[in-house]
């Protein structure tokens, strides 16, 4: 049986050292694939496969069209691990544990983080197979005091108060843009504001009505915890949501959202999507 350190800190050290014992690769861009997007990882060049049951400490994904590993390897020339699958708060992990790997991560030398996420589409203009470049979130679930921050800070990760006004890392949005540009990508990105809700029910019509009142552009149930602590941690952080639904907002509306369709989406647009995002890893500058 596994020692499992009481301290988070040490938790994630001991994960960190495990990993790094057990891959030649020593990560400096961390990429999370979001439902049905984990194509992105099989593109990793010397690839090492490790599941997600045997990293200690670790969660397992129970989500159908997430794999449930981590994949080590290089894209376009640069060290990379890949979360095939990620945590979600309705798996019933604690939000402290679906946010672990992003520590874990720092503490192995990430400094650049990439999420993909499939998201419903609040705006109007938005269209299904859409990609939103986030430019900002609203954390409903912190309004009611839920963060992944909750609990004595560490300030091993980062600061008690951190900044997230900056959340989303301007210099790589502008560079989504100019490669999306250069792909003829263009007439399918989009640039708004990610909303995350608990699940794992989809909306009501009531609710997306108000969200998008709130400002919201599309709705999700991720990304948003592991951009709170990767920031906390000093990471920049970089993600986009592929639009896979629409929110419905009309009560004469017969669509209903479903995990199928959601999934469907991502085989439509994976192969544009994960061009995008390899294209801007290999223009990435690292320190
Ligand atoms: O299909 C459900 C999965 O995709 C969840 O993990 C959500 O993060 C995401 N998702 C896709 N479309 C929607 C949507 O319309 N609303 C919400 N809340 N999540 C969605």
């Amino acid at each position: 049986k596994r020692n499992v350190p009481h301290d988070i800190h040490d938790q994630c050290q001991a994960t960190a050292d495990w990993l790094l014992s057990n891959t030649q690769v020593q990560p400096t861009v961390g990429i999370v694939c979001g439902s049905g997007l984990g194509g992105l990882a099989e593109m990793l060049k010397d690839r090492q496969v490790i599941k997600y049951s045997d990293i200690p400490n670790f969660p397992q994904s129970t989500v159908h069209g997430h794999a449930g590993q981590l994949v080590f390897g290089t894209l376009k020339g640069k060290p990379c691990v890949c979360m095939q699958g990620r945590f979600h708060l309705y798996e019933g992990y604690s939000i402290q544990k679906i946010t672990l790997p992003m520590r874990v991560f720092k503490l192995m030398g990430v400094e650049t983080m990439i999420m993909t996420n499939a998201a419903g589409g609040l705006n109007q203009d938005y269209k299904v197979g859409d990609v939103m470049i986030i430019k900002d979130h609203i954390n409903m679930p912190g309004f009611a005091g839920v963060s992944p921050l909750t609990g004595p800070n560490d300030d091993r990760f980062g600061v008690r108060f951190p900044c997230m006004s900056d959340a989303y890392d301007r210099e790589l949005r502008q560079l989504a843009h100019d490669v999306a540009a250069e792909l003829s990508y263009s007439d399918f990105l989009q640039e708004g504001v990610y909303c995350v809700l608990g699940g794992p029910s989809f909306e009501t019509i009531a609710e997306c009505r108000l969200l998008h009142k709130l400002g919201a552009d599309a709705v999700g149930m991720s990304t948003v915890h592991e951009v709170i602590v990767a920031r906390h941690a000093g990471m920049r952080c970089f993600a986009l949501s592929l639009i896979t639904n629409r929110a419905v907002m009309d009560y004469d509306s017969q669509e209903k959202a479903n995990h199928e369709e959601v999934l469907e989406a991502g085989r439509q647009r994976a192969e544009q999507l994960e061009k995008l995002v390899s294209t801007m890893v290999a223009r990435l500058e690292l320190n």
